[in-house]
């Protein structure tokens, strides 16, 4: 073992010099996340948003009930949180289905902070 290694108790580097405080953090910054937003309008039915919560984002019947409820009280609710890419297919994966069933269903996303 080199003598070095016993001395870093010191806080000293192996070339003998006292670290200066200038490290930089390692950036290990996670990707952002994106909140999918369903609001609620006067028109879709309920059975549908029902369906879509279920076949879009695999909540079982109580869940996504629940969930459709939230939205038809309040005027909105978070459905999910996924990353950029899988947001944005869960929303054109939506807003497809309910204007090829003719219903007026908005579904956004939205970073999260
Ligand atoms: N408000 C609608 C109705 O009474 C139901 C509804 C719920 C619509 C949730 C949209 O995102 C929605 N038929």
């Amino acid at each position: 073992m080199r003598l070095e290694t016993t001395m870093m108790a010191d806080k000293s580097d192996d070339d003998g010099q006292t670290d200066l405080l200038t490290k930089t953090k390692p950036k290990t910054k996670r990707p952002p996340l994106y909140k999918v937003l369903l609001l609620n309008d006067d028109f879709t039915p309920m059975e549908f948003v029902v369906h879509v919560l279920e076949r879009f984002f695999g909540l079982n019947h109580a869940q996504a009930f629940e969930i459709m409820l939230t939205v038809h009280k309040k005027g909105l609710a978070v459905v999910g949180v996924f990353s950029h890419e899988i947001a944005e297919t869960k929303v054109a994966q939506v807003m497809d289905f309910a204007r090829r069933h003719q219903h007026p269903l908005q579904c956004t996303m939205e970073k999260e902070d």
